[in-house]
This record gives C-alpha cells, structure tokens and sequence, in this order.
C-alpha cells in the first residue's frame, strides 16, 4: 500500500477516537495563539472575496480597475528594460499545524439569512423549469445559476471561514495530504451552520425537482476549498450507502470560479456509458465505448450561489491551478442526496465505505431513515435535528475498525487495495 493509502487509513480511523466527544473544543494556549492568526488571515480574506452587496457583489475576486486620477496624462512607456519582479504567489490559505485542529461539535453562531429561524422557519423552495430538470436527464449535467442569493452566499461563506480558521480533526487526512487546502467531509455532522442550511434552504426542494422525487436525504457531503491539484477524469463512488440510481450529486460554489479551472467539466451524456466498471473511480477516456462521449465536453463558468447537479456516473474532472496554488478562495459545498424510497446499501468491501463511516445500525435493505440521513424535503424532522445536535451523530471509532479493518481479509480486498493505489498515486482520489 502506498505510503499516503497507510496515512490516510490510519487518520481517518485515529481520527474517530476523540470525534465523538460532544460539544467540546479542546484547544490548547498555543491552539488559540494559532487560530487567532488564522482568523484574522480569513476574515482578510473575506472582506477581499465578500464585498457589501452594494458594491460589484460577485465579481469581487477581481479587483477593480484602479481610479483615473482628475488631470492624470497618460504616462510614455519607457524604452529602458525594467526589472519587473514578478509577485510571488501566495496561498491564500496555510495548512493547519497538527495542534490546530479541534474535535466534537462546533456551533459558529452565524444569523441565518432572511429572518429564518433556527429549527422553526419551514424550509425554502425554489422553482425549477421543465427544460432544466431535462437537461440533467439528457446529458448528465445541469448548470443552475443563482440559486442562493447573496445573503446566502455570505451565509456559506462565513460558515466556511469560521470551519477553516477552526479546522476539525476529520479534515486532517485531506487537508495534511495536500488534496485541498481544506476538505472535510459529513460537514454538516459537527458544523451546525452546515445543518442549517441543508434544514432551511431550498437545497432539498431544487435536488427533489432534479429526481422528479418527493423525498430527499442527505447522504454525504464534503467542503472543499481550493482543489490543490485537481482531479482527473473520474466517476464518483463517494455517494453514501445507496446506489448511483438512488443518488443524485449536488455542487454549490461560494466564488465565482477562474475561467481556466476550478469548475467540474463534463463529458456530456457519460452517465448512459455502459463500459466503466461500477467499482471504478478514474476513468481513462480513451478506452473503447467512451467514444461518444470524449469529445463532447461541458464547462461551465460559475458564480457565486450557482449549483451543479449531476447523475454520479457522469464522467467529470476538476482541474486546478497549474502551480497548484490558490490565492483567491474557490469554496465549495457538495455531496449526495438520495430519492425517495432509498435503501441501505452496505459498501463494505468497497472504497464506497469511507463515505459511510457512522454507527447507525442500518442493514443492507433497510429504508434509509436516519438521523445519520437526515431528510430535507419535504421538511427536515426535529427529531434527526436533535439527534444531531446531541453529538449521537457522527463517526464511532469501533465501527470504522469492523468496516475497514475487516477487508483485508475480504474477498474484496483486492479492489479495495486497488482503491487505495489510487489514492496513493499522483491521481489524487476523490475524496477523503
Ligand atoms: O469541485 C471539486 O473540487 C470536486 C468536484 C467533483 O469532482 C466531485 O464532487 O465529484
């Protein structure tokens, strides 16, 4: 196995110990010294990105052209060669040192956007036309723009500085190996502004029209902020516990993405391939049957409260920057949601099983009712809300031994051992 597949196991494993202590913080002086700093570097960041709706609000990344000053000439260019330093790229955000990282529950007290109220005001709706529900079925892929508006926009954003400048330990494997500058997934688990949102949004009605449904559960989710290098073709096998046909995959972007890269790109149509092996993760374009579908690609340029949805066969990849550095933000929530009439599939003996991780007692066949699940349309249910907030939800350190530690043995081993040569080698694997 290679020596980041080792890494990761055993962090995401060693990572549970300690996760399900409930609605503590433990941070050492040296801890607070750190975060403070890293506060301060976000909210700077944020006052860059995140302009007063006022102004130009979602071109805010780009600065504006500088003021001509009143009697200004225009000045000679001269002849003299210059020495022009080029300014060196900085990461707009560092790693957390080991000592930053938090564990349990985190309650960032964010207002909740147009006077909603915690676990009271009925979820938002958002009506979606007849012509993009078909294009999601024709060809895989829908761009939706604006769904969010600015207030929710700023909403997500100040949920994700508060998560970077207070990193939770089930982000170390990502983010210590590099992946991204902050990934974390089940989110909504420990981050309670997360939760919030999937609960009073529009989210759960927009993903209902999209699967033609009259349910809709989370199944997982991830924040993922600035992806360092990218991801190669690929198929996501990160739904959850249910099957590609019950699973329909969500993207909300928070910035408006570089017109280069940041954004998923699409091979139109790709979810109807018939010759990518479901256990798959990287696809290579080039094999036979994918012919179709190679040169068709879809790129979309997206802005800030825009969502992507997808069918999780749909063959996409995320490029990044070239250097690999980000010195603008590109956050991003995304993840899967399940129809109506899931049941629970149990992915052990797979790579599927890291997005599976907590201790809800499900067996293969039961419906998927859980507060480890929790249902966002029609409405979300109090009592998963409380669950929740209860710390009961989460990762749980003896189940993740029973479903990892147990494949080695497995028939299945092997596919699970080729699972992780892909996280190990240079095509980083989506996602932790
Ligand atoms: O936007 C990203 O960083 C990754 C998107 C992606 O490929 C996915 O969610 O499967």
């Amino acid at each position: 196995m290679a020596k980041f597949s080792s890494a990761a196991l055993l962090l995401v494993i060693t990572s549970q110990g300690a996760a399900f202590a409930p609605s503590r913080q433990l941070q050492t002086p040296v801890a607070k010294l750190h975060l403070s700093t890293r506060v301060a570097e976000a909210e700077v960041a944020q006052t860059k990105t995140a302009p007063s709706p006022s102004t130009t609000p979602w071109t805010a990344d780009i600065p504006p052209p500088l003021p001509v000053q009143q009697g200004q000439e225009p000045q000679e260019l001269s002849s003299e060669p210059q020495l022009s330093a080029t300014p060196k790229r900085e990461k707009i955000l560092k790693e957390p040192a080991l000592w930053e990282y938090n564990f349990g529950l985190q309650f960032p007290s964010i207002k909740l956007p147009h006077n909603i109220e915690s676990r009271v005001t009925a979820p938002e709706t958002y009506a979606l036309t007849e012509d993009q529900i078909a294009t999601l079925e024709r060809d895989g892929v829908v761009h939706l723009k604006g769904v969010f508006d600015a207030e929710w926009v700023e909403y997500l954003r100040a949920a994700t500085n508060h998560q970077v400048a207070n990193p939770h330990f089930w982000a170390f494997a990502g983010t210590a190996s590099k992946l991204y500058d902050y990934i974390q997934r089940n989110i909504w688990q420990t981050n309670s502004a997360f939760a919030d949102f999937y609960y009073h949004s529009a989210l759960g009605h927009v993903l209902a029209q999209c699967g033609r449904t009259d349910e809709i559960r989370i199944s997982t989710d991830l924040l993922m902020v600035n992806p360092n290098k990218g991801f190669k073709w690929h198929q996501d096998n990160q739904n959850g516990p249910i099957t590609w046909e019950d699973g329909i995959r969500f993207w909300i972007t928070m910035d408006e993405t570089p017109a280069e890269y940041g954004a998923p790109v699409y091979l139109k149509g790709s979810h109807r391939n018939t010759v990518v092996p479901e256990e798959s993760v990287f696809v290579d374009v080039e094999m036979e049957g994918l012919e179709e579908y190679k040169s068709k690609q879809l790129e979309f340029r997206t802005m800030p409260g825009d969502m992507l949805i997808w069918h999780p066969k749909t063959i996409h990849k995320v490029d990044g920057p070239s250097d690999g550095i980000w010195t603008t933000y590109r956050r991003v929530l995304g993840g899967t949601v399940a129809k109506a009439g899931t049941v629970y599939t149990d992915k052990r003996g797979t790579g599927g099983v890291l997005s599976d991780l907590g201790r809800h007692g499900l067996e293969s066949g039961d419906k998927l009712s859980s507060p480890f699940f929790p249902i966002v349309y029609p409405q979300f249910d109090r009592d998963e809300a409380r669950s929740r907030d209860s710390g009961e939800v989460g990762r749980n350190f003896q189940d993740i031994v029973q479903k990892i530690g147990g494949l080695a043995g497995s028939a299945s081993g092997a596919k699970f051992k080729s699972f992780f040569q892909v996280l190990g080698s240079n095509k980083k694997h989506p996602f932790t």
